[in-house]
């Protein structure tokens, strides 16, 4: 009986059509006559969410059928950019003529047409649901949609931030920071579950009932501060399966009960305020990359939503009434960095205090739940506490910390009796002025059975600098290397729809099966020396220019930086990425002001411009990312870039040849929009400070070259798609630390070209109003050592610039080679690959497919 009343998906445009009228009629309460995009764009929305939330359900209900071990992926930042695009490629329907599936995007397409919309007008009205940083959010957001596709039975857990990563304004070349309110309009891809709440407590004392002193003994937590966590859940469909994962992310709220005490006190005001502040726990993303700030709210964002995940973990976990023993093998907890720490203490305090479980049999569980995921080796950007904040927001976790502590400890000196240096190095509490701090980063790896790094490079650098004492004290098994991924699905199919289809082509795969199987890209291989191919791939990036050219000339008011004629001939060099000093964008514009200034003085000593293109044929120097609010060295590389702009954009005498444009507001749609559109990217990080970066995978997967230094993921990407494609330069990441040393203790030694660069930006060139404006950037350089080693790299990535500029402009066939080449051989760097390999070394899980 029950059957009959199922609810049925849409399956046809007429099916889509009904479902598109009654949103827009019931749930949005509007008529068609006056349904805009944004209308549209929600009703479309609702529409394809029914068919996802029915594929959720089966999904949810098939994994609680066969109960098989799961896993947690619990990351603070889940970047996942709009959604729409994404499930309509992913989610399939019936072929027309009834033999197979196919995309729903095209039905989709054809139906908005058919009531008068367009489909791409319609997915531009959808707010990028913007809640990362950068590379590490963006990680998390492709290994939902890779753990879908897999059918791994995986949830995501995170926060509901009410404001996403500010919106970047660029005022007077200025950064100027907007609020992010992304759910003005509400968000059609949430499940609000009010029935999932889950009280999250802070503050209060611990009291041990047994009389029991040992605080290894049972205790009892007295909370003061109490709020509940509420789940919003998002769902992640897989591609070509109907496997449909969850993301669960959660919000704080007031909790239902009053504080009689202050109310009948007639501190009516004050009680009400208090609940107000719950909310605070989740309005804001903090908007930090790589830099530790140490606030107290920051830790109560962390413990809220680990406290809430483990809630509804354990939940689910005692529905199968297996034994406590079992649990690592139902529960694998992925901590994406250190992030979610708090998560394995909080584990052991639910089994030794409420489950009252035996000290030592808890922390087994624990660590054979837990692994760890590093993703950086910046010391400012590894998490510290001081005890003081900590305990006082969480006095029983402090005491479970010092009690891990106390036997890890012993651990370390039964094995190493002698070595009180050890001891000191590895403990989880630093014994710091003013105040001792918990190392977050080495709780996480006591507290897990595997740790690993991003890339080869980064995996090995952790065991020999920040981690290296671990090694000695477990050895080396304990430690592994996940190289990290990008889901092609997202960064190839839906960014660059037209390669996607010419790929489809050239290797006989019209379906895009390839998509799940990026190995199968070695066959274009073959065709990277057919001239008739050549100009098809050629064609696609030209198109892809123009677009981006078409985004550039909307930013700049409807004027063309870009000069459209000669867009086929103009190299675009991109460099897109959060700003750091790290990351080197400064030494970028170097480059650009001493390419500038060699123009002038060809043109200067007579030379007319067809004899400067020669040397200097058209480049466009395109930037974008943001900078931390508080980080002034980046804000400042921002307004040079914006300076330098300026200047040379306007200069006549130039003729074109050299243009540079700073893209506000980067983020996942511009993105998708730039990186199919880039002839050259740059990846040039001062070696050994990129854990991997991803972003330099998506570029080379979208045909473009890479300019970079032997750091993190470049050095895989160099043995996949070999060195004659890639252009490699600079200092090696061994002779870093001598380096910067010399830096310290001899004069300043500086390559002539960097001289000139310098003394230009020091002349008030760029800031005439306020000639040292930019002194901090040359200073940093020349007076305080130089740390990012930028006089050091200058000449080797001038030198690769010119090679850049001889390839692309004298040998364009051979770069066209080059990038079919890189894209044949960019396989191992879908993120299905990484998924497979935590998979099968790491969580020990397996996927549970649907039924065919
Ligand atoms: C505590 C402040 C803070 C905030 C964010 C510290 C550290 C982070 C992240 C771990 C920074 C981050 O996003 N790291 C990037 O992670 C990517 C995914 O693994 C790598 O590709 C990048 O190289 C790395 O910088």
């Amino acid at each position: 009986v029950w059957s009959k009343h199922q609810v049925k998906k849409f399956e046809d445009n007429e099916g889509f059509q009904q479902r598109f009228i009654g949103h827009v009629e019931t749930t949005l309460a509007r008529s068609l006559y006056n349904c805009d995009d944004l209308a549209a764009y929600e009703a479309t929305s609702l529409s394809v969410r029914d068919n996802l939330i029915i594929n959720w359900n089966a999904t949810q209900q098939r994994i609680t059928a066969r109960d098989p071990k799961r896993v947690y992926y619990l990351s603070l930042e889940f970047l996942m950019g709009r959604a729409l695009d994404n499930a309509l490629i992913n989610m399939e329907v019936e072929k027309p003529d009834g033999k197979g599936m196919e995309s729903s995007r095209a039905l989709v397409s054809k139906s908005l047409d058919d009531l008068g919309f367009r489909l791409e007008d319609v997915l531009e009205k959808e707010p990028d649901a913007a809640l990362g940083n950068g590379g590490l959010g963006r990680l998390a957001a492709c290994f939902v949609d890779s753990m879908a596709t897999q059918n791994i039975p995986a949830w995501g857990y995170g926060l509901r931030y009410e404001y996403g990563i500010f919106a970047q304004k660029i005022i007077d070349g200025y950064q100027v920071e907007t609020p992010d309110y992304w759910l003005n309009f509400g968000d059609p891809w949430e499940i609000e579950r009010n029935e999932i709440h889950v009280p999250v407590t802070f503050y209060g004392y611990v009291d041990r009932p047994s009389g029991d002193t040992s605080t290894l003994a049972p205790s009892e937590w007295i909370g003061g501060e109490r709020v509940l966590a509420v789940a919003y859940d998002f769902p992640v469909p897989g591609y070509k399966t109907s496997t449909v994962n969850n993301l669960r992310l959660w919000k704080a709220k007031p909790t239902t009960e009053f504080d009689f005490a202050k109310f009948n006190s007639g501190d009516y005001k004050n009680s009400v305020d208090q609940q107000q502040r719950a909310e605070s726990i989740t309005a804001v993303l903090y908007p930090n990359d790589n830099f530790n700030q140490g606030k107290e709210l920051r830790l109560k964002q962390q413990y809220f939503w680990c406290a809430a995940s483990l809630h509804d973990i354990i939940r689910r976990f005692k529905k199968s009434h297996k034994p406590w023993s079992e649990f690592p093998e139902q529960v694998a907890i992925q901590l994406n960095d250190t992030h979610p720490t708090l998560a394995v203490v909080e584990l052991q305090r639910i089994l030794v205090d409420m489950e009252k479980l035996d000290w030592h049999a808890a922390w087994d569980i624990v660590v054979k739940t837990f692994s760890y995921t590093n993703h950086t080796v910046m010391q400012e950007a590894l998490e510290k506490w001081p005890v003081g904040l900590f305990g006082k927001l969480l006095p029983r976790h402090l005491e479970i910390i010092y009690d891990v502590n106390w036997f890890f400890l012993k651990e370390v000196e039964k094995k190493f009796p002698k070595d009180l240096g050890l001891l000191g190095r590895v403990s989880i509490i630093e014994e710091a002025s003013p105040e001792r701090q918990i190392r977050m980063a080495f709780l996480a790896i006591v507290g897990s059975h595997k740790v690993n790094g991003v890339a080869e490079l980064h995996s090995e650098l952790i065991k020999t600098t920040i981690f290296q004492d671990f090694v000695k004290v477990y050895g080396e098994k304990k430690f592994t290397n996940v190289t990290n991924g990008i889901t092609p699905r997202r960064w190839l199919k839906q960014a660059n729809p037209k390669l996607a289809e010419l790929i489809g082509q050239a290797i006989d795969d019209p379906d895009e099966n390839y998509l799940l199987d990026m190995s199968r890209l070695t066959e274009l291989a073959k065709k990277a020396d057919d001239p008739d191919f050549q100009e098809k791939w050629d064609k696609v990036k030209a198109a892809n220019k123009v677009q981006l050219a078409d985004l550039i000339r909307d930013i700049n008011n409807g004027v063309d930086i870009i000069d459209r004629e000669h867009i086929n001939n103009t190299l675009f060099d991109i460099q897109v990425k959060r700003i750091h000093e790290y990351k080197r964008q400064q030494m970028n514009i170097f480059g650009v002001i001493y390419r500038y200034l060699a123009i002038k003085r060809l043109l200067k000593e007579g030379a007319s411009i067809k004899e400067v293109a020669k040397k200097y044929p058209r480049k466009a120097s395109i930037f974008g990312g943001k900078s931390a609010p508080g980080y002034y060295m980046a804000k400042l590389i921002i307004k040079l870039i914006n300076s330098v702009a300026e200047v040379v954009n306007n200069d006549k005498e130039i003729q074109d040849l050299l243009k540079v444009v700073f893209i506000p507001d980067y983020n996942v749609s511009k993105a998708e929009i730039i990186i199919p559109a880039s002839d050259l990217s740059e990846h040039i990080s001062t070696a050994g400070t990129e854990a991997s970066g991803t972003s330099n995978m998506k570029f080379v997967m979208n045909g473009g070259l890479i300019i970079g230094t032997v750091d993190g993921a470049n050095v895989e990407i160099t043995r996949e798609i070999g060195e004659d494609n890639i252009f490699l330069f600079g200092n090696l990441s061994e002779n870093v630390e001598e380096l910067r040393y010399n830096h310290q203790f001899h004069e300043a030694e500086m390559p002539t070209e960097l001289d000139v660069v310098l003394k230009c930006i020091e002349s008030g060139k760029f800031c005439p109003d306020n000639a040292s404006e930019f002194r901090p950037l040359t200073d940093s350089i020349k007076q305080h050592g130089d740390y990012y080693l930028v006089s050091d790299d200058f000449e080797s990535y001038l030198a690769t610039q010119e090679l850049v500029d001889e390839v692309y402009h004298g040998q364009r066939q051979e770069w066209i080679k080059k990038s079919i080449l890189s894209v044949a051989n960019v396989g191992f760097f879908s993120s299905d690959r990484c998924i497979e390999e935590y998979s099968e070394t790491i969580w020990n899980v397996e996927p549970v497919k649907p039924e065919e």
